[in-house]
């Protein structure tokens, strides 16, 4: 399958992040996405090509158009700020406090647009998210052009991005995006099977009242992992998307074997659900060597990951998302996508 990989992702480095009280370096860095890169070559798994410029009206299919236009202001107005280190938030607006008058200081935009303090600005930020969209897009175009998979290796990654916020390493919604524009190209239905270890939160809130993109989600128990607060399994949709979303909280320690029997299940949905297309959130955080998630997959598990989405049937978008053991990075994600290939 055809790989859509931008440059332009590296600008997006030397970040902070806040964690349980301690700005660390950004688990979510450039290497990553270079080591995958690397590995799709030695694998040939297919031609890599760049990805073709958008507008923005895709992404504010999904997306508040406000929070769009803020994105690429980010930067500029955090260094006529006087600052010259990452741009974080530190105050969000809670239960109490007004989330609906939008303020004038970049630092309380920063908190009154995001949920963590896990989505951090450099000055090649910008130009990285918008590259990882357009590369989204670009490979949807294949699949809906009738390619029978691509993969979109997107970075920074998107399923933690909601309608109107940033977080978790996350800016625009990738996968998100992908699914409305299949929407609107005709498809009549869309699934997003989001196998990263952690809550697709994002893809989650911006679907769960229709009932055209079906959303399942697997990934760790939200009462212990981050991010905490979505994701439990009595989340099933609501008004016209009852009943289409669909989540998979499971216990830290995780392997494959129960894993695996919730992926079987995800799929018996997507199938009796019928979708037009399907799109994987792929994030191999899951991985046992995984330096911040407690599940135990090998790297065995992930070509078998693949063959179970092949066995679906359907055009299939993959679109990049976590994994953050960077050394295993490549072999587990491309191991995913050889799998699709081989069965
Ligand atoms: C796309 C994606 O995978 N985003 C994940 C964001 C996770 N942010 C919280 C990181 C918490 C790190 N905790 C370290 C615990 C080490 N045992
Ligand atoms: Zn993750």
């Amino acid at each position: 399958m055809k790989t859509i990989f931008s440059p332009l992702h590296a600008g997006h480095s030397d970040t902070l992040e806040l964690v349980a009280g301690e700005l660390v370096p950004g688990f979510e860095k450039p290497s990553r996405a270079e080591f995958i890169k690397a590995r799709v070559e030695s694998e040939r798994l297919g031609p890599i090509l760049p990805p073709e410029a958008h507008d923005l009206s895709a992404a504010k299919r999904v997306h508040a158009a406000d929070y769009i236009d803020f994105l690429p202001t980010v930067w500029s107005a955090w260094e006529a700020a006087g600052h010259s280190g990452p741009a974080l938030p530190f105050v969000w607006p809670t239960r109490g406090l007004r989330g609906d008058v939008r303020p004038h200081a970049t630092e309380a935009r920063l908190g009154f647009y995001s949920f963590d303090g896990g989505a951090p600005f450099v000055q090649g930020t910008w130009d990285a998210i918008k590259s990882s969209y357009d590369v989204a897009l670009t490979a949807a175009a294949l699949v809906n052009n009738g390619e029978r998979a691509a993969f979109a290796l997107c970075r920074p990654p998107g399923h933690h991005a909601g309608s109107a916020f940033m977080g978790g390493y996350c800016y625009i919604n990738n996968a998100a995006v992908a699914a409305q524009w299949f929407r609107d190209q005709g498809a009549a239905r869309v699934s997003i099977l989001d196998v990263d270890y952690h809550h697709g939160n994002g893809t989650q809130e911006i679907f769960y009242a229709r009932g055209d993109v079906q959303v399942l989600n697997l990934h760790c128990d939200p009462l212990t992992e981050y991010p905490f607060f979505l994701g439990h399994a009595d989340e099933r949709g609501q008004d016209a998307g009852e009943g289409f979303n669909h989540n998979y909280p499971m216990p830290a320690g995780t392997t494959w074997e129960r894993w695996s029997a919730a992926l079987d299940d995800a799929c018996a949905r997507i199938t009796d659900y019928g979708p037009d297309a399907v799109i994987v959130s792929l994030g191999v955080d899951t991985f046992e060597k995984d330096p911040i998630s407690e599940f135990k997959l090998k790297s065995s598990d992930y070509p078998l990951i693949g063959r179970r989405i092949a066995g679906l049937s359907l055009p299939t978008l993959f679109v990049m998302e976590g994994g953050y053991a960077v050394e295993e990075i490549g072999i587990n994600t491309v191991g995913v996508l050889t799998g699709f290939e081989g069965g």
